[in-house]
């Protein structure tokens, strides 16, 4: 009998049918993030400028991405290494600029700028997501939507209108809706005199944003928060509850996001998942890993990854009510394997929920059995899911080890650049 076999029986005394735990997860789309690919510096203005509204990429392993033609074929060797359903996800800072639509400051950009990676997403059947960017740029003074200069909150929401108007394109084009997540690093380093100004003007701007037309069943803004950035300590404009505010009271229009990076150590957003779900029909994630900070290392198969896969399953999130994206950043470490290892463990993670006998264990929590309750969950966390795992990747022809591939790209390609 084969590995996969021996697991199969070995995972149906508990109920679980493994094959359909696959089939599922073969369907459910997970967001890959354009920006691990050149350290969240895109096209659009110096690649050599640092990083502001209080994120940062750290390490300066050889290889990054300088031109679109580059990032693309980096996103195609992921491609080749992962499995399941992909979502393209992009900033704004990516437009393609060329001798026939020469560059234009952000409020300015259009579909056209983005017309060759719609070529690329329908060539290789691929959805798109999209976010404005709102950070590292001359106009961010330091604040955006909730700047006190009218000229520069002015310049942002036209380009939150055009990123709109983008989305819009994204998901005509590519028969997929566009999930739009607006996040401005907006706040201060130091205590300010004024919270709650930058937090009216950001409501409005938002609000301003939002007016312009789409589908929101194509298009879905999003509002996401944060606890701090660095540089940005004291104070975040758009922290959790004016986040959650915000789109509680704009429920036909946008959609709350949680970054698991932004709140405090001891938070988790595997309990918060449910508590939206309660009043929200629709959320969405940026999946990370913070370590201290919000630093954006690889997504890891860690008990938090698990958990937020198994509340996304038991709370019917692959059923569209969640929206799963990858935001992290390491320049430390080859680019590539960097993506492909946090693609692969979101999968595993929700492969993992997915062999879950989610009733049997409700119906034990529900009959106040504990004792029952903790030691089938411990039983499970030794279950042979390797054999499962690795049976999925067989099936979607991607080979389990991707080491000596991710070498073999380094000696050719990238250490070329
Ligand atoms: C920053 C936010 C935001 C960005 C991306 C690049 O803390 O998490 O989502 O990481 O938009
Ligand atoms: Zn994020």
């Amino acid at each position: 009998m084969s590995r996969y076999d021996e697991a199969k029986q070995i995972y149906a005394k508990y109920g679980v049918d493994t094959d359909k735990a696959i089939e599922k997860l073969k369907n459910i789309s997970v967001s890959l993030h354009c920006w691990q690919g050149d350290d969240v510096r895109g096209f659009d203005t110096d690649p050599n400028k640092p990083l502001t509204g209080g994120i940062q990429t750290t390490g300066n392993y050889p290889g990054r991405a300088s031109t679109p033609e580059e990032l693309m074929e980096d996103i195609d060797e992921v491609l080749k290494l992962i499995p399941g359903k992909i979502k393209l996800n992009l900033h704004a800072s990516y437009a393609i600029f060329d001798d026939e639509n020469p560059w234009v400051d952000r409020d300015k950009i259009e579909p056209k700028h983005f017309k060759k990676w719609v070529d690329f997403c329908k060539e290789r059947g691929l959805g798109c997501d999209f976010n404005p960017t709102f950070f590292s740029h001359p106009k961010c003074d330091p604040l955006t939507l909730s700047s006190p200069n009218e000229e520069t909150r002015k310049f942002w929401i036209e380009h939150g209108k055009a990123c709109i108007r983008i989305s819009n394109y994204l998901a005509k084009e590519l028969g997929e809706p566009c999930v739009m997540n607006i996040w401005t690093g907006d706040g201060f380093k130091d205590i300010p005199a004024d919270r709650i100004g930058p937090r009216e003007r950001y409501r409005n701007s938002i609000d301003e944003i939002l007016s312009e037309p789409y589908d929101f069943n194509m298009v879905k803004p999003c509002v996401e928060s944060k606890v701090f950035g660095i540089g940005v300590e004291a104070y975040t404009v758009g922290s959790a509850e004016f986040a959650l505010g915000y789109a509680a009271v704009n429920k036909d229009k946008c959609i709350p996001l949680m970054d698991n990076g932004h709140y405090h150590p001891t938070e988790v957003v595997s309990d918060k998942i449910s508590a939206l779900l309660t009043f929200f029909p629709e959320i969405a994630l940026h999946i990370t890993r913070p370590i201290r900070w919000d630093s954006d290392h690889v997504v890891l198969f860690d008990d938090e990854t698990k958990e937020i896969a198994k509340e996304i399953v038991r709370c019917g999130g692959l059923d569209g009510k969640v929206n799963i994206a990858l935001d992290y950043f390491d320049a430390s470490i080859n680019r590539i394997s960097a993506w492909v290892t946090g693609v692969r463990n979101v999968q595993k993670a929700l492969l993992f929920a997915l062999l879950e006998p989610s009733n049997s264990l409700e119906n034990m929590q529900n009959n106040s059995d504990f004792t029952q309750l903790m030691i089938v969950q411990e039983e499970l966390k030794t279950a042979p899911f390797g054999d499962i795992w690795n049976e999925y990747l067989e099936r979607e022809n991607t080979p389990v080890e991707y080491f000596a591939e991710v070498k073999r790209y380094e000696q050719e390609v990238l250490s070329k650049r």
